[in-house]
């Protein structure tokens, strides 16, 4: 398996002559769906490539807070500002319990949030579009929550036990916010003809980036194959979008609202929704940071860094004392 996986990604490292029991025995862990923990042995690819997923994975949610943060004071009600609130904080969590799971791996939060301010680190795509009416709430919630959930529900299953641990709290949290994202959709298709003509702009615009958040298709995912082999992913990009395509056309039926894809049609046969051609472009561009807000949401986050930097030094500064003070009393 390792071997295989080694041809599928040719940066892996050769593995050492005298790890080969110990390669033998994380191979045999991982198809016997045992966890692979972090003081078990583990290969130095496998190591990287979730460092890597799951510090981007971290970075998305992180950056994910912005364009719904910006809706938070303009809510319509009440109970809608404190759902959204509360879905704002749920991601930030979620990318603390993401940090914290990528640090078992041997690189510090520092590191991986340096990365992020540096533009060094990739995050996800679909949070370089702008929030441009209440609407984008809804269908953020219904779509992007919706996405992430079909993404992740396999990551409860991940070899690697912290990923797989933490995805199984940030699952249950994703499945309020597609609820309250759905609702909010539901209560603008229901309403006046402005409402749900502002829930269609929101479809119009949030589906197409919608389905790139799984990825490049399969012939063009660096990682999928070496990934499938580790068990760190149970099914590749192509398959996660289809089945959230599968899900995802009844709802909007149900809503009344229409698809922004003159070629999806339903596949008798298959049992599939068949949909039209993704501009790649699009992704590639928006993924180079050229999208319409890369700018803006790592100027605001390089910002907000800033501006908490007298947090972790009034942090680091009760650590030492506090180290101080053992040290006395053990002395
Ligand atoms: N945007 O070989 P591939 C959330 C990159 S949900 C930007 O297929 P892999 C949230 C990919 O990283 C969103 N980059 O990679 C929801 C790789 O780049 P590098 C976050 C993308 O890892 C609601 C390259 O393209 N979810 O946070 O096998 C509210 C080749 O791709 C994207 C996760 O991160 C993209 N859409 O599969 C708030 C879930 N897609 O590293 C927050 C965990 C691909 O070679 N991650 N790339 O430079 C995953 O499941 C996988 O990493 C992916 C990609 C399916 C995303």
């Amino acid at each position: 398996m390792y071997t295989q996986a080694l041809n599928a990604n040719p940066d892996a490292d050769a593995p050492q002559l005298e790890d080969a029991a110990l390669l033998a025995r994380f191979e045999a862990r991982v198809a016997d769906e045992a966890r692979i923990e972090p003081n078990d042995f583990m290969p130095a690819a496998y190591r990287r490539t979730l460092t890597r997923q799951i510090s981007q994975h971290a970075h998305s949610e992180i950056i994910g807070m912005q364009p719904e943060g910006n809706w938070i004071t303009r809510a319509p009600s009440l109970r809608r500002k404190a759902a959204l609130l509360a879905k704002v904080q749920d991601e930030c969590g979620h990318g603390l319990y993401l940090y914290a799971a990528a640090e078992t791996l041997g690189t510090s939060r520092e590191e991986l949030v340096d990365q992020l301010l540096s533009g060094k680190a990739k995050y996800s795509s679909i949070f370089n579009y702008p929030t441009q009416t209440w609407a984008d709430i809804g269908a953020i919630g219904w779509l992007v929550d919706g996405a992430a959930i079909m993404n992740q529900i396999p990551l409860c299953r991940c070899s690697y036990g912290p990923y797989a641990r933490a995805m199984i709290r940030v699952c249950k949290e994703e499945s309020f916010h597609q609820r309250q994202g759905y609702e909010i959709m539901l209560t603008l298709a229901r309403g006046s003809a402005e409402q749900k003509e502002m829930a269609q702009d929101a479809l119009n615009r949030w589906w197409w980036p919608s389905l790139m958040m799984f990825g490049p298709p399969d012939a063009a995912s660096a990682h999928s194959d070496t990934s499938m082999c580790w068990k760190i992913k149970r099914f590749s990009n192509d398959e996660l979008r289809q089945k959230f395509v599968d899900a995802t056309v009844p709802q909007a039926h149900f809503l009344g609202l229409t698809l922004p894809d003159p070629d999806l049609v339903f596949d008798e046969a298959a049992g599939h929704w068949r949909y039209g051609t993704i501009d790649w472009e699009e992704f590639k561009q928006v993924v180079a940071g050229n999208g319409p807000c890369n700018r803006d949401r790592l100027a605001t986050r390089r910002k907000a860094h800033e501006d908490g930097a007298w947090v972790r030094e009034a942090a680091r500064a009760f650590a030492e004392k506090r180290a101080a003070a053992k040290t006395a009393a053990a002395a």
